[in-house]
């Protein structure tokens, strides 16, 4: 099954997605999702300038020889932008491989290892008491596991609470808007967000909280100690994860499960995590981890360890990669869970997938490939608009992690 053209289609149904679609002479294409969020021209012409011109007269089927022809044929090793694109190559190639055997993707990553995708969505309000509102809500949809995120007393907006409840969307402003932090109001607070959750909800409720890179080290093993009494499922980017000894000390204080990963590119940025046994869970995603090829090498490493997948499933991971994601964890034994963000209909619209959402779970579907495509006439509708995600700072006015 030989390459015969390759393209990138950048559309803004609401928000801005990067499609890699790739063009065989067997008349089937594939699809794969190459959106990185704030960034996504740069990978739109990694792809277009670099990539699509060595690609063409090849042979789809050899995904793992393509996959090395890019990594370690650039010479230039990872990165977000390089391994995004090269995640766009891959998880086209697997569609196109499972739409030629005739097969949902699942089948060829060793078939079904249960019957459902089990997600978390996303509750938010401005204090404690429209948190708790927006999980029960989340429960009426079905949801058997929340993220529960706060505004902070004193702090005029913060990391996860947003206007618009279903569809939260960070990449907000053509230019970067900026946030104010604190720590030691964010400290005094999130342990009452979660005692309130749990007087309310009881024990049963999986409750998840992202950190969004915003501690110290020394801080975060002092916040997973004051949420122990509430049994959090995870406690998402205590702190930033370029220094992984630096998940050491976190896991000398706390039983608190540990989630890390959506900002990683390759198995080499967690490679310490999961050896030491530093975190719980890994979240490298499809897009933004090299495709399907690389994720599953992870996710075996990460068996090894006993640590857990829970990939990163936010708006700007486009509904190719959720599709994709999907079937990987279909088939994966050391599957967790899977963060499920809705896109807006104007979104499921221009890319009509099989997966659908039943009782707090997903489920990948059975169409051959990942199941996902992409109505190019309506994508040309939107065209591309810049925006980029908000910066942080503290109340001195430091430069501090969004
Ligand atoms: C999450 C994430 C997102 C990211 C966003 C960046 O856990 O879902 O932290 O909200 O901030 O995907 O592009
Ligand atoms: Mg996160």
């Amino acid at each position: 099954m030989k390459i015969i053209a390759a393209r990138v289609i950048v559309t803004c149904p609401g928000r801005n997605f990067v499609t890699l679609k790739i063009e065989t002479d067997k008349g089937l294409h594939g699809l794969g999702d190459a959106t990185l969020n704030g960034r996504e021209l740069a990978v739109a012409s990694y792809l277009t300038d670099h990539i699509i011109p060595c690609l063409v007269g090849r042979d789809a089927h050899q995904i793992e020889d393509i996959w090395q022809f890019l990594y370690r044929g650039a010479y230039w090793r990872r990165g977000p932008v390089t391994m995004c694109a090269i995640g766009a190559v891959d998880t086209a190639l697997w569609d196109l491989k499972a739409k030629a055997a005739n097969m949902p993707l699942y089948q060829l990553l060793g078939g079904r290892s249960r019957s459902e995708v089990l997600v978390y969505g996303h509750a938010n309000g401005r204090d404690i008491e429209e948190t708790c509102d927006e999980v029960a809500r989340y429960q009426s949809l079905g949801y058997r596991a929340i993220r529960a995120q706060s505004g902070v007393p004193g702090l005029a907006s913060t990391y996860g609470v947003s206007a618009d409840k279903m569809y939260y969307e960070p990449a907000d402003a053509a230019l970067p808007t900026e946030n104010l932090w604190s720590t030691p109001k964010y400290l005094a607070h999130t342990p009452k967000l979660f005692e309130a959750l749990r007087v309310r909800f009881g024990a049963d409720l999986a409750l998840l909280h992202d950190v969004h890179h915003r501690l110290t080290p020394i801080e975060a093993a002092r916040l997973g100690k004051a949420l122990e009494p509430y049994a959090l499922f995870w406690m998402e980017d205590a702190t930033p994860a370029e220094n992984q000894a630096a998940f050491r000390l976190i896991r000398q204080h706390t039983v608190t499960p540990l989630a890390v990963g959506e900002v990683f590119n390759t198995i080499w940025d967690c490679k310490q995590l999961i050896e030491e046994q530093l975190v719980d869970f890994i979240r490298t995603t499809v897009v933004h981890a090299g495709g399907i090829t690389h994720l599953k090498r992870i996710a075996d490493f990460a068996a090894l360890s006993q640590v857990r997948t829970g990939c990163h499933g936010a708006t700007d991971l486009s509904p190719v990669c959720m599709g994709a994601s999907l079937h990987l964890a279909t088939a994966q034994p050391n599957f967790g869970i899977q963060e499920y963000m809705r896109h807006t209909p104007e979104t499921d619209e221009v890319f009509p997938h099989a997966y659908f959402f039943k009782d707090g779970a997903l489920h990948c579907g059975e169409r051959i490939g990942h199941g996902v495509d992409i109505d190019e006439k309506l994508a040309a509708k939107y065209p591309y608009k810049r925006a980029y995600l908000p910066v942080n700072r503290l109340e001195d006015g430091t430069l501090w992690n969004w």
